[in-house]
């Protein structure tokens, strides 16, 4: 029996440490130490031993059952804790990774675009400056000289949580926020957000990205305005493209203008991208309605500046000859893995 004892032992030495999941420890614990198992059976059978035998045997087969006992919770602790940190591993998220989504090295196309924008812009020494989505109706409408009735603020443009909030229709509100609150000069980009009750359609979505700009100092000219935005230009689309300042009509500035570049995708002779033109409306632009200051407590005597907007999804079709601006919103990963 002292053999028996000694095979039991070694044969469940070797299947403990074989074992390499926590159910089939289980089934090792039961096959030696439970009601039906092989060291159990030994002990029953005890019965036919002499009585110099019985408590020799009976010591031999205390040992190696808390032997085995030992080895199951020794291993049953090793099993648990790589499980654990298996676990563990597949749980982790590195956070300085993007997000799973888009794998390495992409980046959604907005996100390019505003970046590079933020990085000419800051190249020439303007603060970004954040602002809220939501927003009073004076700081959205009345602020920058939009009469009470101005079309833009029917209910059919502008979405109203009340009579006097409104979600925001351009970030120019930042810019008056900006004047009330911040030292002069200003030089100033406010990306972000912006909502308009529009049908979504190839070249429309109710919510989109504007980028608006604001400098203001002395003797800010429209010269200044020209010669900034059409290093922007140039900047963003390339040193060769050409940029025309025509008259537009805005009330929040005066003299306005919208500004074009020549056609990015044909250099100016015509095509499908410009209509046949030869040229592409980027962006609007101003210099600041002496109201506006007056308003948000800038002396218009002593100081001037000009303002400008464009939409981030327009510069990125351009930029990337993208025809449908849903294609952003969509999320679709062929569309994104190509950025
Ligand atoms: C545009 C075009 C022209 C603009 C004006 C202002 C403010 F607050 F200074 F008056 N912010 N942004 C502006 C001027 C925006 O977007 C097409």
């Amino acid at each position: 029996m002292k053999e028996q004892l000694e095979q039991i032992k070694l044969s469940a030495i070797g299947s403990i440490e074989k074992a390499d999941t926590l159910s089939q420890l289980e089934e090792l614990r039961v096959q030696y130490l439970g009601k039906k198992g092989e060291l159990t059976l030994v002990l029953r059978n005890m019965k036919d031993l002499s009585a110099e035998e019985r408590p020799i045997v009976g010591q031999l087969a205390n040992i190696v059952r808390e032997d085995i006992e030992k080895r199951l919770v020794l291993k049953k602790g090793l099993l648990e804790s790589s499980e654990q940190n298996q676990k563990l591993q597949e749980e982790t998220i590195d956070i300085t990774m993007p997000g799973k989504g888009l794998s390495y090295g992409h980046m959604h196309p907005l996100e390019q675009t505003l970046e590079e924008i933020q990085r000419i812009f800051l190249g020439m020494g303007y603060e970004i400056i954040d602002g809220r989505e939501v927003e009073t109706a004076y700081y959205n409408f009345d602020a920058l000289n939009l009469g009470e009735d101005h079309p833009a603020r029917d209910e059919q443009d502008t979405f109203y949580i009340t009579n006097d909030i409104v979600l925001r229709t351009a970030t120019s509100p930042v810019q008056v926020h900006t004047m009330e609150t911040q030292e002069l000069p200003i030089r100033m980009i406010a990306p972000g957000r912006v909502y308009r009750s529009d049908e979504v359609d190839a070249t429309h979505s109710p919510v989109f990205h504007q980028i608006e700009g604001l400098v203001i100092d002395k003797n800010i000219t429209f010269g200044d305005l020209k010669g900034v935005l059409a290093e922007f230009a140039k900047a963003l689309f390339g040193d060769k493209v050409e940029v025309k300042f025509r008259p537009h009509y805005f009330p929040f500035t005066e003299p306005s203008a919208e500004a074009d570049v020549s056609c990015v995708m044909c250099g100016g002779s015509g095509c499908n991208v410009c209509k046949g033109t030869g040229w592409i409306e980027v962006l609007g632009c101003g210099m600041v309605h002496p109201k506006v200051l007056e308003m948000a407590g800038i002396d218009p005597n002593v100081y001037s500046g000009f303002a400008f907007g464009m939409g981030l999804e327009r510069l990125t079709m351009l930029k990337y000859n993208i025809n449908d601006l849903r294609l952003f919103y969509e999320n679709d990963i062929r569309f994104l893995s190509q950025f």
